[in-house]
């Protein structure tokens, strides 16, 4: 195996033996496979959509839900893989009938094969390692893992009803051109393109999530426990929650966020639940105690996994694009009704979870309620009250260097503001930062698909403040990555026009040294340092 798509990989280089995330080889082998046919189909869709061709929402959502699968910490199960090869290669084949011209089709869109030793040969053949030259296979990579991030992004839209066929036709069209001879220039104007894409899925899941739930509010939300049998949800699907909720009404079982699930309690139709009773424990990678003392079961709807403990894994379920070996998995696609019974039956026999915190945090600062704070906000920059805003977006993890986010936020002078969104807040929300003038200074704005929330409030505060460009604002960049929506984030931030983003605790491995070079030079992207060095040279 080879793969180096998340921050945690091997020696900062790769995972060839198994992966830090505890990806088997199998897995791994059968994770580029489908990655292989996926962009085999989404040359033919593409195809398709060139011959005037509709390609319907179901196929779109299955290529989604295929590169959704293969993120960091989402699904660890062999079966679940090759069931989703399969039945990717039974549509690649109806979908080829279609198609007028067969001529000139790749590898990708004309392999078909169902034997298990024949598909691992493939699959050793087609990873990433199949690009020869580091900077194509870079590039490529770079593009493959930013359209990773925004299928997840997509996915979560489609659930809720929304669609953007423009965002589809581009991420198979662009999934597809990985596959073709191009250029280093030419990938890179597709990363480009990409950064868009991003922000157009952004956009999408922004408008899916508001209208569905309504706009995210100031909130504060509760981090201990009652006495009451619970179950807990992690992941970032709001739409489980929903059903979960409304299946859990009247059980006598509440109901707990975990991790990037946090900010579902900021939204008016989602924390009008009295059985939402709070948030449990912390970022994705404390679940091995935080599984074990909160003693219910427990609902994995997204990444991030870590490997179960055998005293919690009977507790474990998985839906939608999360899946483990031995734990059960909910079904349900896209506009279909989950049923949770079996869940909500096992809390009831469960204790109470033991409560780890007391206390609560605030959040629920996305881009309508922070714009409603706006004049309170412009007043504070001009008397110098806010000297600058710090996004510090992004993800957590396991490793100890993270401390340096933080050592950082401490470190922060106290006329600063923290904007966040993603898993990388749990590093300072429990802090007490303090506020300045009333406005806390940690602004949580909800899941790391929410960093979008964090570019309607530059660019508005680049309107009232009548700025050319958005990089003269009094906003820093200091952002933490993982897995690959942080990726399609960092993209979009880029086709935005954001410069100078520091990004850590390391650069991605799976960026060459010319690739990485390009960035210094085209985006001022640059690393960490050490916290003082750094506070000098964002803030002072
Ligand atoms: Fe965190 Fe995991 Fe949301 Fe990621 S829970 S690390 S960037 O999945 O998606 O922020
Ligand atoms: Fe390694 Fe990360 Fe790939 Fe897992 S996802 S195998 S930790 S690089």
């Amino acid at each position: 195996m080879f793969c180096y798509q998340c921050q945690e990989t091997a020696a900062c280089t790769g995972c060839t033996v198994k992966g830090v995330c505890g990806k088997t080889p199998e897995v791994a082998r059968m994770q580029d496979l489908l990655v292989y046919v996926s962009k085999g189909l989404s040359e033919i869709t593409s195809k398709l959509r060139k011959e005037g061709k509709e390609v319907s929402k179901e196929v779109n959502h299955l290529i989604t839900l295929n590169l959704f699968t293969t993120i960091t910490n989402a699904n660890f199960d062999f079966d679940v893989f090759v069931e989703r090869i399969y039945n990717s290669l039974d549509l690649k084949k109806k979908l080829l009938e279609k198609l007028d011209d067969k001529s000139n089709l790749g590898d990708a869109a004309l392999w078909d094969e169902r034997d298990i030793e024949k598909m691992n040969e493939k699959a050793s053949k087609v990873g990433v390692l199949s690009t020869e030259n580091e900077d194509i296979r870079s590039l490529r990579e770079l593009i493959i893992y930013g359209l990773k991030g925004l299928s997840a992004y997509s996915k979560h839209a489609n659930v809720l009803g929304f669609d953007d066929e423009e965002v589809d036709a581009f991420l198979q069209e662009a999934l597809y051109k990985t596959t073709l001879p191009l250029s280093a220039e030419q990938l890179l104007a597709l990363v480009m393109e990409t950064g868009n894409a991003g922000v157009k899925g952004m956009a999408l899941l922004d408008n899916a999530n508001t209208s569905t739930f309504g706009n995210p509010e100031i909130t504060s939300v509760n981090i201990g426990t009652s006495n009451r049998p619970g179950i807990l949800i992690s992941g970032h699907d709001l739409s489980d929650l929903k059903q979960l909720l409304e299946q859990t009404k009247g059980t006598g079982v509440d109901v707990y966020t975990h991790s990037e699930m946090l900010p579902a309690n900021y939204y008016p139709e989602l924390k009008k639940y009295d059985n939402l009773v709070g948030n449990y424990g912390n970022a994705w990678w404390k679940q091995k105690e935080e599984f074990e003392s909160f003693n219910g079961p427990i609902l994995m709807t997204t990444n991030c996994i870590v490997p179960p403990k055998d005293t919690y894994k009977d507790r474990i379920y998985t839906t939608g694009s999360a899946g483990f070996p031995g734990c059960k998995h909910i079904k349900g696609e896209v506009g279909e009704e989950k049923d949770f019974s079996e869940i909500i039956e096992q809390a009831k026999k469960c204790p109470a979870p033991t409560q780890i915190e007391e206390g609560s945090i605030v959040g629920g600062f996305a881009h309508n309620q922070v714009l409603a704070l706006a004049d309170k906000i412009v007043d504070a920059v001009k008397s110098g009250a806010i000297k600058k805003f710090v996004v510090m977006a992004g993800c957590d993890g396991r490793q100890k260097s993270r401390n340096y986010y933080t050592d950082f936020a401490k470190a922060l002078p106290k006329d600063t503001v923290i904007l966040t969104a993603g898993c990388a807040k749990y590093k300072y929300n429990k802090l007490d930062l303090g506020d300045i003038d009333g406005i806390p200074r940690v602004l949580d704005a909800g899941q790391c698909n929410d960093s979008y929330s964090l570019a309607v409030i530059a660019l508005k505060l680049k309107e009232v403040f009548e700025l050319e460009d958005i990089n003269e604002l009094p906003i820093v960049y200091n952002i933490a990555w993982y897995e690959q929506k942080a990726v399609i984030v960092l993209l979009a931030l880029l086709a935005l026009g954001v410069k100078n983003i520091h990004l850590g605790p390391t650069l991605p491995a799976f960026l060459s040294e010319n690739v990485a070079g390009i960035l210094v030079k085209e985006f001022g992207i640059a690393g960490i340092g050490n916290v003082d060095d750094d506070i000098d040279l964002l803030i002072k």
